[in-house]
């Protein structure tokens, strides 16, 4: 069989689906043609394969190339001053309340150009990509009005150009209320549905839709309808919910059969079991939990119990996860919220590519996938969690290169 690149001697977690734990393959061997993946699986069982490129990878671990299936990277200034009032007392809703949060990041996204706001992100993203990251979701939800959504969206997309990187980008036009609205929520909502959505679907610049379901942000009922509308576009849906308080979204992502829900730090039995009815996949953020000293953890036996799919994401932010790292979200996850090293890999491999709904074409070692890869210096799959601030990625493959 004739093929592009082969590595060899390799030892691979596949995650494949089925495959107990992680799919492991001693004396691995990964074949890529066109940039996807033609065989994967044991040497000794290869077909003859020829090559122009041929890598030997003396022993290293080969996993998926890691999915960052959460984050508002893209945005301008920081909020390093807001973590100043937090650290003498103020609390990050109080701040939210009083004009700061989000808001402030909003008039800063206003005022940056897309050149400001790609340039800004960049190195962000590379911190990312130099842990393996192959996939990236990028949410909009700092322009909050059309002209800054597209802008942000726009700024998103063009990362995927500058970087050997797939990014996916999330309309989160209902993040947020913008000042101009004065706090009139239902018509902020309708303008999000009759105007942004359709602008932002129709120019092909959004691959989902998200909102912000909470008490500083938006009720259910507000949600369901942006929902309503991204259903009428063809457009998956994902929520922030039960992040801060519980007002029923993981039910409102179940019954729309969101792609994922995310946060639900604060979510009961009956959220969980919906969520699992409904085949959605929770992410967990504890780059959030951590930052803005949640106490409420995610109720992660309920998810076990019910056989919930666990997803893990970086949630990088500027307010309340200004992290970009994807190796110490999978530690935070096992140390906070008692995550096993299997659960912490497929939970930004395979369950982050399911929460994008792209697990058809990456997320595992499977062949007909992406020959996306990150090759690892590491003697066992559990050093990728249990280290804090080490880097053991020896190199990246996306697309076969
Ligand atoms: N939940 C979050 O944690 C971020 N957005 C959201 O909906 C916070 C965004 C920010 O504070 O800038
Ligand atoms: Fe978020």
């Amino acid at each position: 069989m004739q093929c592009d690149r082969i590595w060899r001697g390799a030892r691979l977690a596949t995650v494949a689906e089925g495959s107990p734990g992680l799919g492991i393959v001693e004396d691995g061997l990964i074949a890529a043609r066109e940039g996807r993946i033609i065989y994967v699986g044991s040497a000794s069982a290869a077909p003859t394969l020829t090559a122009a490129d041929e890598v030997d990878c003396e022993g290293r671990w080969i996993t998926p190339g890691l999915v960052d299936c959460h984050t508002h990277i893209v945005y301008g200034g920081n909020r390093a001053r807001e973590f100043e009032l937090r650290l003498e007392g103020a609390s990050y809703e109080e701040i939210a309340r009083a004009g700061g949060g989000i808001v402030s990041t909003m008039r800063a996204t206003r005022e940056a150009t897309e050149e400001a706001l790609v340039a800004g992100a960049l190195p962000r993203v590379d911190a990312l990509v130099a842990e393996g990251v192959t996939t990236l979701e990028i949410k909009s939800g700092y322009g909050l009005d059309l002209a800054n959504e597209q802008k942000s969206l726009r700024a998103a997309r063009r990362i995927g150009g500058l970087r050997p990187l797939s990014v996916t980008t999330t309309f989160l036009g209902a993040h947020a209320m913008p000042p101009e609205a004065a706090g009139d929520k239902d018509a902020y909502i309708a303008r999000v549905c009759d105007e942004m959505l359709p602008a932002v679907a129709s120019a092909g610049l959004a691959d989902a839709v998200d909102a912000f379901c909470e008490g500083i942000a938006f009720t259910p009922e507000q949600v369901a309808r942006v929902f309503d509308k991204a259903r009428n576009f063809g457009l998956p849906v994902k929520l922030h919910a039960e992040q801060l308080s519980r007002l029923g979204g993981a039910e409102l992502a179940a019954r729309y059969h969101a792609l994922s829900a995310d946060h639900l730090e604060h979510a009961d039995e009956p959220g969980i079991v919906a969520l699992a009815k409904a085949g959605v996949v929770a992410v967990l953020l504890p780059g959030a939990f951590y930052f803005v000293r949640e106490t409420h953890k995610p109720p992660v036996e309920l998810m076990h119990r019910h056989g919930v799919k666990l997803a893990i994401a970086s949630d990088s932010n500027p307010g309340t996860s200004p992290l970009t790292s994807l190796l110490l979200a999978m530690n935070m996850a096992a140390t906070l919220f008692r995550l096993t090293v299997e659960e912490c890999v497929a939970g930004v491999t395979r369950e982050a590519a399911r929460a994008l709904g792209c697990l058809d074409d990456r997320g595992t070692l499977e062949p007909g996938k992406w020959c996306d890869l990150a090759i690892w210096d590491i003697e066992r799959p559990a050093e990728l969690v249990y280290r804090i601030g080490f880097n053991p990625l020896h190199a990246r493959v996306w697309r076969g290169r």
